[in-house]
């Protein structure tokens, strides 16, 4: 039985979106406000345990600034930090920047081509998902795709399985009918939890993390589809043990 869905995250997993687009970002954002503040690559690295960008900018402030995050008006200060990052973040994509992972196009396509259906879970802005679709895939892109769920339509953010659980709802499908692919343990864990199999292609900041209790770990997409394609499909009806035995 082949999945009827294949549900992506975007961050890491579609494109490596954290170290040269969200993190350059924020260190813009930060600059602009006059704030002393830079993000290097091990840092975020460390930040990147905490999911969705506004949590993270409060996240460092608690430990790095505390006094400025006791400000009354602190929540205003990052809402317009991250909003200001998000600018920041389109302008990088617009500048072609931000390219898919390759195999990542060929996958979507061998899937579509296979009547599977793609949907997006994640935690990123809403922005963020549509500027990164536009820009490497053609405006008409998210047309693609039954559902994309982002961070302004949950409450809580990964490793809460709330994004799958509600993508899941707008396919109007069973966790058993579809995989999830994911990058990072947050990901894995939100799939997982909304009871999703799960295939983990890690990224550059995930290739420490833990991915126990995924169907199978892969370092990339394949170069050569459909090969890539084959194996997802075959991940749907195959158990992880399985898939391990038949590499
Ligand atoms: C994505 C994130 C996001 C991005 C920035 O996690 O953690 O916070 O870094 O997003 P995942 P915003 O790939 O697990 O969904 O700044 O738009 O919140
Ligand atoms: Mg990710």
């Amino acid at each position: 039985m082949r999945p009827a869905a294949v549900i992506f995250d975007v961050d890491g997993t579609l494109a490596e979106t954290e170290r040269d687009g969200h993190r350059v970002a924020f260190n813009r954002a930060f600059a602009e406000a006059g704030l002393p503040w830079h993000w290097d690559e091990r840092l975020y690295g460390e930040l990147l345990a905490v999911t969705g960008g506004k949590e993270r900018i409060a996240h460092y402030a608690q430990r790095f600034a505390p006094d400025w995050l006791n400000e009354p008006d602190a929540p205003r200060r990052i809402a317009e930090l991250h909003a200001r990052k998000n600018a920041h973040y389109a302008a990088i994509a617009e500048a072609g920047e931000l390219p898919l992972r390759p195999g990542v196009a060929a996958l979507f396509d061998a899937l579509a081509a296979a009547g599977i259906r793609l949907a997006i879970a994640t935690t990123t802005s809403r922005a963020n998902v549509d500027v990164l679709l536009r820009t490497t895939l053609g405006a008409d892109a998210a047309r693609r795709f039954d559902a994309i769920v982002c961070g302004e339509d949950v409450a809580r953010k990964k490793p809460d399985p709330e994004a799958y659980a509600l993508a899941l709802r707008q396919l109007g499908l069973s966790p058993a009918h579809c995989v999830a692919v994911e990058d990072s343990a947050n990901g894995l864990r939100a799939a997982l939890g909304a009871g999703i199999a799960t295939v983990i292609v890690r990224s550059l900041y995930s290739r420490g993390e833990d991915f126990s209790g995924a169907l199978a770990v892969f370092d990339g997409y394949a170069a050569q589809p459909p090969a890539p394609s084959q194996r997802l499909l075959s991940a749907a009806h195959l158990t992880g043990s399985a898939l391990l035995a038949h590499p």
